[in-house]
């Protein structure tokens, strides 16, 4: 795969507008175009790093201090200061801004993603837009989704799945590879997902793709999956916490899917459980546990997933929602007997 290098795309981009700010994530992301056509640019802040740990030098066998220890290294969030001033100091409390030392390899300003050509649905999906809590029976699943589920599938979109699959994607960052031609319904892949700077395990994001293609989303999980689930979540715990120096333990792992996913490829998500995520990607009414997931199988039907309403939080941008779901929640609320929301007039709410 011939692929052009980031900081050239990147010099080309003409900015067209803002999608989105978040100033908790520290995340801006921008709309523009690259040689006419559309592109998306995600700019995260990088975190702090305040130690590094050392392995002591030759260390005698008998000497009781751990192999391991803590030190602050050049760029570490007060070693790395360069400028500092301060704004105001009252009593016990003082403020002020800093210049931090940069540098590529240890201490980056930013992550940059670039998404280019970027389709409709990526613009829409990195849109600021409102939030609404659906509930997914399974005949609105049926009707709406699994329809709209099959298109997704067939477009272009898994194209990045595949290549990691099977093209030698990514290679280089592959952290666990169990692939076995016989055995292609057990055979996965783990490597860091693209959200992850790589930087801090603090942050660790991994993804595992699995090789069988007959699981597009929770819904087609049925009882059968379960011993082929359990597996797949010891393995990541037994495998994930050896390939990072055990700086991180099997119960420090926060391992979900997504309801709905981006992509129609059974995957998993394995994140660092003091990672707070970026955006709603670990909230409730996204991801949901696999543990839950498996101890669920204990009480659904042979059917799985299929049978259970879904109740999940979708964005206004979402096809999904225009293409019904919209509809669908403002019948269920009547249904339920819940009053509509009063349009405000002048500060006086009328209903209709
Ligand atoms: O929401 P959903 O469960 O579909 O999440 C898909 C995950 O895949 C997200 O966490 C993305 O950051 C990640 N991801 C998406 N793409 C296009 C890539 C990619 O090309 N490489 C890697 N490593 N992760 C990706």
């Amino acid at each position: 795969m011939s692929q052009e290098d980031l900081g050239s795309l990147i010099k080309r981009f003409r900015f067209v507008r803002v999608l989105d700010s978040n100033p908790q994530t520290k995340v801006l992301s921008l709309l523009g175009t690259i040689d006419s056509k559309d592109a998306i640019v995600t700019a995260e802040k990088t975190h702090f790093i305040f130690d590094e740990t050392v392995r002591r030098p030759s260390q005698d066998v008998s000497d009781p201090r751990p192999i391991f220890y803590h030190c602050e290294n050049e760029y570490s969030c007060i070693n790395g200061i360069e400028d500092l001033k301060e704004l105001t100091s009252n009593d016990i409390y003082y403020w002020g801004l800093s210049v931090i030392k940069q540098s590529m390899d240890y201490n980056p300003t930013a992550k940059l993603n670039l998404i280019w050509p970027a389709t409709s649905v990526h613009i829409k999906k990195y849109e600021q837009q409102n939030f609404h809590l659906i509930k997914e029976t399974p005949e609105i699943y049926k009707k709406i989704v699994k329809p709209y589920i099959d298109e997704m599938a067939e477009g272009g979109r898994l194209k990045w799945v595949n290549n990691i699959l099977y093209e030698g994607g990514e290679a280089e960052r592959v952290v666990y590879k169990d692939y076995k031609e016989d055995k292609i319904e057990e055979s996965f892949i783990i490597l860091p997902d693209m959200k992850w700077d790589g930087l801090s395990v603090d942050s660790l994001y991994l993804v595992a793709l699995v090789y069988r293609t007959d699981i597009r989303s929770i819904r087609d999980i049925k009882p059968e999956h379960k011993e082929w689930l359990i597996k797949l979540n010891n393995k990541i715990k037994s495998i994930i916490p050896g390939c990072y120096n055990y700086a991180i333990n099997p119960d420090e792992l926060r391992i979900f899917i997504h309801y709905q996913p981006s992509y129609y490829h059974f995957h998993i998500h394995i994140v660092n459980i003091k990672h707070p995520g970026l955006g709603n990607g670990i909230a409730a009414g996204k991801a949901i546990l696999l543990e839950d997931v498996i101890e669920s199988l204990n009480y659904l039907g042979p059917e799985g997933f299929m049978t259970k309403t879904m109740t999940y939080v979708l964005g206004e941008n979402h096809d999904l929602w225009g293409r019904g779901l919209d509809k669908e929640t403002a019948k269920q609320l009547e249904e339920d007997g819940i009053p509509k929301t009063p349009t405000i007039v002048n500060g006086f709410a009328f209903n209709h």
